[in-house]
């Protein structure tokens, strides 16, 4: 069946991109241009009411969510080995970080790179820009949850190098994703010891490379 992601290059299409990557899958890309707001058009809004990406199409299926895209791509391609077996407990923890990652980590990300939209919302109630000090505030306060949560990973980080041990799963695709949007936080997470491991080791696998390659972006750490 064939599969269509719309990404914008380097957004949270990233992890599931990595992902049908790996599955050696035969995925088409298409492009939702951010620049021209393509996004928030009606013929996107019918796949993604959310308009955000990414969203993933096959056959009658259409899919939002990163995190739920990731899931179905480790499910529908098990020979790949995304995820670990049913009803083990590294598949408790592969959801466990999944989840985090997604609720936790992205949304104070985001938070911290789009203060104006978190603050907008906090304070004002005619339509009015936030204030720049309420801007600062929001960016200040995200940038320490976001800081702290890859704390929280580094140091539950078991035997490594991937975050349920030997095996790369789903989950490791997007710690990649976020930790290279967090490149610029005040204690970035890819100079942490574990993370950056992992980081190098996701960076090193061909399909990471075939990813990246196929969105246009050269994912570099440090800046
Ligand atoms: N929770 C969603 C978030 C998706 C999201 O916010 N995507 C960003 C790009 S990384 C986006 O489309 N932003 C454009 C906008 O908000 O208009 C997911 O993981 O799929």
């Amino acid at each position: 069946m064939k599969i269509q992601l719309y990404y914008y290059p380097g957004n949270a299409n990233l992890a599931p991109h990595l992902l049908l990557q790996e599955a050696g899958c035969d995925v088409e890309l298409v492009l939702v241009d951010r620049d021209r707001r393509e996004q928030k058009s009606a013929n996107y809004l019918r796949l993604n009411p959310n308009g955000v990406i990414p969203t993933l199409v096959c056959g009658e299926l259409v899919l939002f969510e990163s995190a739920a895209i990731c899931l179905y791509i480790a499910d529908q391609y098990p020979s790949a080995r995304l995820i670990p077996p049913l009803g083990s407990s590294e598949r408790a923890h592969l959801y466990k970080w999944l989840f985090f990652l997604s609720n936790t980590v992205q949304p104070a990300y985001m938070a911290y790179r789009y203060p104006e939209k978190y603050a907008a919302n906090l304070t004002q109630s005619d339509g009015a820009q936030p204030t720049s000090g309420a801007v600062d505030e929001v960016r200040a306060a995200a940038a320490a949850r976001a800081m702290q949560a890859f704390e929280v990973i580094e140091n539950a980080w078991g035997s490594g190098p991937f975050m349920l041990g030997e095996a790369y799963s789903a989950c490791d695709a997007y710690l990649y994703m976020l930790t290279w949007w967090a490149r610029k936080l005040p204690r970035p997470p890819h100079r942490m010891e574990r993370i950056g491991a992992c980081i190098d080791a996701v960076g090193r696998r061909s399909a990471t490379q075939r990813a990246c390659a196929a969105e246009g972006i050269e994912v570099r750490f440090e800046i």
